[in-house]
């Protein structure tokens, strides 16, 4: 949750600036072309067909960091959004509203060949190789835009907590149960090597079927692989949670606090694995 941002709103009052795609250096795009060497030595088999259509769909392939204004034409004739530059971080409102606007903001920037793995901000390459394949399916397009209506809302009722709760466990950290098994399609968790194969293989973490109640009263963890992953069954059921439920009764019993902790199972979870917690329990990745 970013409440003060590090930037100004900049000359659109919007806080989006110029990709300034020329300027990239080789070694930039040659960091996203590694990146994206990684991760599909990683993805097929574990990320959702829809993710894996999502990055053929808009050329998403090696080749550097895409421009902007490209893969925006290509991907608003699909589902009509497009993507913004941001320096950063930008206030929970102004996120909102690009969202309920159909306009993802992405990191301009890229990380360093020596941070591969660990970033704290959103950069070109989690925010376009992770985000956008997905706004490329429509229904799950609609959730998005969904999301952030719901967003701007919950700010007059002090709910943001379990909205960006939401948030973290489907768009950042999601499963998805499909018929050929177990698939990742959260942006956190694709464009990371590591957690790509700790979300859906190791012991360590719980895997517990999506309830939107659930979802929006559990703590998480900023700063190392989740403990609990929530599986949907459809991008369709994570839609119809968003849109059909009032959320008023809903904020007024959370009352912006999370009533779980990220380990917690609860008896009336859809139980898929219990976690040993042995990778947590161990100091994670400090141990
Ligand atoms: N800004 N650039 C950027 N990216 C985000 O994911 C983001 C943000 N500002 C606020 C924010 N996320 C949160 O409000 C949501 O994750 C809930
Ligand atoms: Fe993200």
């Amino acid at each position: 949750m970013a409440d003060t941002a590090p930037f100004d709103a900049g000359p659109n009052g919007d806080y989006t600036i110029d990709q300034n795609w020329s300027a990239y250096t080789a070694e930039e795009h040659a960091v996203w072309d590694l990146l994206y060497e990684r991760q599909m030595e990683v993805l097929p088999g574990r990320a959702a067909d829809e993710f894996l259509e999502g990055l053929t769909l808009l050329n998403l392939a090696k080749g550097g960091i895409p421009n902007f204004e490209t893969m925006s034409d290509e991907l608003e004739a699909l589902t009509g959004w497009r993507v913004v530059a941001v320096p950063g971080l930008v206030p929970d409102a102004v996120f909102f509203e690009h969202l309920a606007n159909r306009r993802f903001p992405a990191g301009q920037f890229i990380r360093k060949r020596s941070e591969l793995d660990y970033l704290q901000e959103p950069d070109v390459f989690h925010d376009v190789f992770g985000h956008v394949p997905m706004l490329a399916n429509p229904v799950f397009a609609d959730y998005m835009q969904a999301y952030g209506k719901g967003g701007m809302r919950s700010l007059e009722w002090d709910a943001l907590k379990n909205l960006a709760a939401l948030y973290w466990y489907t768009v950042e950290f999601g499963l998805i149960q499909t018929d050929k098994g177990m698939r990742i399609y959260g942006a956190g968790i694709v464009s990371s090597k590591s957690e790509s194969i700790f979300a859906l293989e190791d012991r360590s973490p719980n895997r517990i079927g999506f309830d939107l109640e659930r979802v929006m009263v559990t703590d998480y963890r900023i700063d190392d692989f989740q403990q609990t992953y929530f599986a949907v069954e459809s991008y369709k059921q994570l839609f119809d949670a968003t849109v059909e439920t009032d959320f008023a009764p809903l904020y007024d019993k959370m009352q912006g606090a999370y009533r779980f902790k990220p380990e917690d199972v609860t008896p009336t979870d859809r139980l898929i694995d219990k976690g040993t917690q042995d990778y947590a329990d161990a100091g994670g990745r400090n141990a």
